[in-house]
């Protein structure tokens, strides 16, 4: 027991019109919504970085928050920080949680020492987890922190950072298992580059694709169920990152045999950054087939950078939702906040207030998406838009060739008149909703 968040009892849901900070007005985990528990829907999972791990600090400064687990470099003050981090996780009563292996263990002197300290935590989680509901959405290695990945890693230049990846993903892997974990995720940080003088990015790419068929293979070997997700994002910390959006994703996975094996973790910051709207990102996943679980944030539209600020606006959460139910729903996958405080917020209530806060904006969106599906005006107006393509001669047209087509333009005199796209009116719909 610590006592980082005494005072702070257990968040309820109390309706829209409770006035208490640290109650939920729109997230009630037992409402039904399009048949299926809210809970069951957004599946919300707590990063560890963010609430536990950071620090508080940016380019400019250093460490602003105090906490009872820092120094972090020690196994007494990590197995504090787990404390604190499951004592939130009781607060806050949402079903799962998110880890790198560094949030949650120090790094030792080798990786042999590293791995003990990890395994360590392991076990004190499987043992707070054994008494709770609360599970892991997913597990993941930070393979970019530590200077020796600062070449990447799967496409580092020096084929011992190449074999300590492997190493390092194969331990996060049996962890993510051993613990049940739904999904495991890769995030490429520093899989890119800074200068094209000094990289070749042919080989770096072929390495990654080797490296990835080799998670899956050993996904394989050790009968894990979970989803394998990559995480799409275009720079920061790299200058070009491979994993640039969807697209791109989905093209890397085609080239090296792995699109019906590997999904997608899409962030709603990342999209920013990719120049996309997140519902883009999430609407070419969903139609290439790959789309698996969500990172929900947002960032600040003014200084361009990754600001992992928690979610607050409703339209743009409730689009992002529409897309996800529209493909069905999440299955493995879930809604993980990878979300920070802003280096101000220094208190322990700050941290419930923040994710009380996400939740019901994801909550709200939710719901303005499942009631746009019943209602169905957006399916309608789509389906309107593209009536012409329902006829027998529209469709023999597509298994057609172009010589043939011409001759039916070129004799019928075919003249197609334009169509109103209705945007403003479809906007007004959306706003009818959120
Ligand atoms: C970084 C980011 C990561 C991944 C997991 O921008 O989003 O936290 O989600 O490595
Ligand atoms: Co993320």
């Amino acid at each position: 027991m610590t006592d980082f968040f005494s005072g702070i009892a257990p968040v309820k849901y109390e309706g829209a019109d409770s006035t208490n900070p640290l109650a939920f007005r729109h997230y009630n985990p037992d409402e039904v919504v399009m048949g299926k528990r809210m809970e069951d829907h957004l599946r919300f999972a707590i990063a560890y970085w963010h609430s536990f791990a950071w620090e508080g600090g940016d380019p400019f400064g250093g460490q602003t928050f105090v906490r009872p687990w820092h120094p972090q470099d020690q196994m007494a003050t990590a197995k504090v920080k787990a404390d604190a981090a499951f004592e939130m996780f009781d607060i806050l009563g949402q079903p799962y949680f998110c880890w790198h292996d560094a949030d949650i263990r120090p790094e030792g002197d080798s990786f042999g020492e590293s791995l003990k300290n990890f395994e360590e935590i392991i076990d004190y989680f499987e043992e707070k987890m054994s008494t709770r509901k609360v599970k892991l959405l997913w597990g993941t290695a930070n393979m970019f922190s530590h200077r020796r990945w600062m070449s990447g890693a799967s496409t580092n230049p020096d084929p011992e950072v190449f074999a300590y990846s492997a190493a390092t993903v194969k331990t996060c892997m049996d962890a993510t298992k051993k613990l049940g974990g739904e999904n495991y995720v890769l995030w490429g940080g520093r899989e890119g580059y800074e200068t094209l003088l000094n990289t070749d990015m042919g080989r770096e790419l072929d390495h990654m694709g080797r490296f990835l068929n080799m998670v899956v293979d050993y996904k394989h070997k050790i009968g894990f169920e979970g989803q394998i997700l990559v995480e799409p994002k275009p720079q920061e910390p790299s200058k070009h990152q491979y994993d640039f959006d969807a697209a791109t994703c989905y093209g890397f996975l085609q080239k090296y045999g792995l699109e019906n094996e590997v999904k997608l973790n899409l962030e709603q910051g990342h999209a920013i950054l990719a120049g996309h709207s997140f519902e883009h990102e999430i609407a070419t996943a969903a139609a290439l087939g790959v789309l698996g679980s969500i990172d929900m944030n947002r960032n600040d539209y003014q200084s361009g950078w990754d600001t992992d600020q928690f979610p607050n606006n409703v339209p743009e959460v409730a689009l992002a939702y529409y897309h996800i139910l529209k493909d069905g729903g999440f299955t493995q996958g879930g809604t993980n906040f990878d979300a920070k405080l802003r280096r101000q917020s220094l208190d322990a209530d700050d941290l419930i207030a923040a994710h009380v806060g996400g939740m019901d904006i994801c909550a709200r969106g939710l719901k303005a998406a499942a009631a746009m599906i019943e209602d169905g005006g957006l399916e309608d107006a789509i389906k309107d838009r593209y009536a012409g393509w329902d006829t027998p001669e529209a469709q023999a047209m597509l298994g057609s060739d172009l010589a043939t087509i011409f001759d039916k333009v070129a004799g019928e005199g075919i003249n197609p008149a334009p169509k109103s796209g209705r945007q403003e009116m479809l906007e007004n719909y959306v706003n009818r909703f959120v």
